[in-house]
């Protein structure tokens, strides 16, 4: 049973380390729950399908704060999914570890790089669909930033 558990851990971190590809880049927008616009300059955003066999699947994206203020990315969800995380490579005794991270503070104008071995985003139980797949990105101010997705098959 341990080294069931380790192979799945060994397939679930290659998952998240495999090669990124770019797409255009391009600003979404959401709204406070004031009803101001925020805007976030996104790119590269694409979902990696799970191995054969597996229902994990992970994602990665450039997402830049584009407001004056700070915001904290609090939640993330996804249809065709059971639940999205957002994870971060940690090096323990030598050893990679992903650990989950409750929330990421994105401060106005920076960048924060979800990518193989950084951040990134875990998606549990995910259906493979036709339709394409949206992250739904969930900020402290109510904004909810929608995020389609390349999907990349493996
Ligand atoms: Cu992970």
């Amino acid at each position: 049973m341990k080294k069931i558990l380790l192979l799945i851990s060994v397939v679930l971190i290659n998952l998240c380390f495999s090669v990124s590809a770019e797409s255009v880049g391009k600003v979404l927008e959401g709204k406070t729950s004031e009803g101001r616009a925020s805007e976030w300059q996104v790119s590269g955003a694409q979902l990696r399908e799970p191995m054969p066999g597996q229902t994990t699947a992970v994602a990665f994206l450039k997402l830049t704060n584009q407001n004056k203020e700070a915001a904290t990315l609090i939640s993330v969800s996804m249809e065709n999914s059971r639940a999205v995380e957002i994870h971060e490579h940690s090096h323990v005794n030598g050893m990679m570890r992903m650990r989950r991270v409750p929330s990421i503070e994105i401060a106005p104008a920076e960048t924060v790089v979800f990518q193989s071995g950084g951040y990134h985003f875990m998606v549990f139980g995910y259906v493979i669909s036709e339709v394409q797949p949206v992250l739904v990105l969930e900020f402290s101010d109510e904004v909810t930033v929608k995020v389609p997705l390349v999907v990349i098959k493996l």
